[in-house]
């Protein structure tokens, strides 16, 4: 029994040797060197080639390396009898957290507009808001979502949360489904994406979105590039619905080096980096998921295929 690890983008040789570590008794391949491909009962992949999981005859479970499972359901010949699981880690939310909590700071204590008055050297005192007048709101109440979200509000923010079943977190006023987004935008200072992406929520982020915001509001997108009409971004800051953005994702990753967004003056671009699958913490996890399948047992963190999350 053998598990594979697929991925074009990843350096393998760390989870090796942490998939090694939880369990030295696992037979751990690299695709594309796999010896048998008989052998391969369990897929650990991320972003694999489309296709290349119907090689495996005798394949019982496929797992994200990380959060999302979007890049495996892009893959039309993903075998749909397969059960998909993914990777829920404390350390995965904390690092989100931090980010999100970076960009939020940046936004309300105005770090954006002293940046442009040091560019004319420019020295204005703009008073600080009230944490508790400055509204968050989370589209996505997941497990990343969710802590963010009891975090920011123990901080002291008021926090609102939109996702399209009903959740609950202390403190949080939460909002479900499409009648309530409405009323969840008109309230948002600062808007984070933490989407899972479907064909539901694809472009979700587009003007007519951020028409319902408050004028001046911000962005930050940590979901996934596609949830993102990139033009429309581009025109709501122009046009000064939005006052800024903060972007970790992009529908094509590395960005291009001619996009816009690199020299506008209103975004934040960084490279995918908001929160990185450790190995070392989510080896464990992965280890338990595989000993789960040999056994017949119900696997942790299966997400809905149906569904897509
Ligand atoms: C993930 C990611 O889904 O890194 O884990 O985007």
């Amino acid at each position: 029994m053998t598990i594979i690890i697929i991925s074009r983008d990843k350096d393998l040789k760390p989870w090796v040797v942490a998939l090694k570590e939880a369990d030295s008794s696992l037979d751990v391949q690299v695709w594309p060197h796999e010896k048998q491909k008989a052998d391969i009962k369990f897929a650990l992949c991320w972003k694999h080639p489309e296709g290349v999981l119907q090689d495996y005859p005798n394949l019982q479970c496929v797992s994200s390396m990380g959060a999302g499972v979007d890049h495996l359901f892009n893959d039309a010949f993903l075998p749909k009898h397969l059960p998909v699981v993914r990777i829920v880690d404390p350390l995965l939310a904390q690092y989100m957290f931090e980010y999100i909590c970076t960009a939020v700071m940046y936004y309300f204590r105005e770090f954006d507009v002293y940046q442009t008055q040091q560019a004319q050297s420019q020295w204005y005192q703009h008073s600080p808001k009230s944490m508790s007048q400055t509204t968050i709101g989370i589209m996505g109440l997941g497990k990343l979502g969710g802590y963010s979200a009891e975090k920011l509000s123990k901080m002291g923010f008021n926090v609102i949360g939109w996702s399209r079943s009903q959740k609950s977190i202390a403190n949080v006023k939460a909002y479900v489904g499409d009648t309530q987004l409405g009323q969840f935008l008109a309230h948002t200072n600062i808007l984070i994406c933490l989407l899972p992406l479907t064909d539901r929520t694809s472009g979700i982020l587009n003007l007519q979105l951020f028409n319902q915001l408050p004028q001046g509001a911000y962005l930050v997108n940590v979901a996934r590039g596609e949830h993102l009409v990139e033009e429309d971004l581009i025109t709501a800051l122009n046009q000064g619905q939005l006052r800024g953005a903060c972007l970790d994702v992009f529908q094509q990753e590395p960005l291009p080096i001619d996009h816009p967004f690199w020299m506008h003056k209103q975004i934040i671009v960084t490279p995918h980096c908001s929160s990185i699958t450790d190995p070392r913490s989510v080896a464990p996890q992965i280890v338990q998921n595989y000993r789960r399948m040999q056994r017949g047992e119900p696997l942790l963190n299966q997400v809905s295929v149906l569904q897509g999350y």
